[in-house]
């Protein structure tokens, strides 16, 4: 490659950032930021990722069989946002040990709120 062909490139690659970053700033419509991909899930206890957040290295852990266990009370009924980094589809329930309704997301998807029957009446989650 040339010395213009490579200052070309480089030219390209940092306008292309720039317009990358440009367009996600300016589609954030919420109020708070989903978490980045140092965690694989966060969810939130307000809408538009707000609230206490709760960060989830793997959403297989044994744990999130039930939100009402030590540490974990002041999750469980009060879920209303989910930002998900997670390449597997991942299911929410209303009640511990993955029963009652049923909430089902898709591979990182963004919920800057849930629907209104499953708000501040999640439980449990997993892989699904
Ligand atoms: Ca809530």
């Amino acid at each position: 490659m040339s010395r213009t062909v490579r200052r070309l490139v480089r030219l390209l690659v940092a306008s292309t950032a720039l317009v990358a970053s440009a367009g996600l700033s300016s589609g954030t419509a919420y109020a708070g930021t989903p978490c980045g991909s140092t965690y694989t899930l966060c969810v939130y206890t307000d809408n538009y990722y707000e609230g206490s957040q709760l960060q989830v290295w793997s959403p297989q852990a044994p744990n999130y069989k039930t939100l009402d266990t030590i540490g974990l009370q002041k999750y469980n009924d009060r879920i209303s946002s989910i930002s998900s980094n997670y390449g597997q589809a991942i299911c929410f329930y209303s009640d511990p040990h993955y029963n009652g309704l049923q909430f089902r997301i898709g591979p990182w998807e963004k919920w800057s709120y849930v629907p209104d029957w499953i708000n501040d009446k999640i439980s449990s989650f997993r892989p699904c």
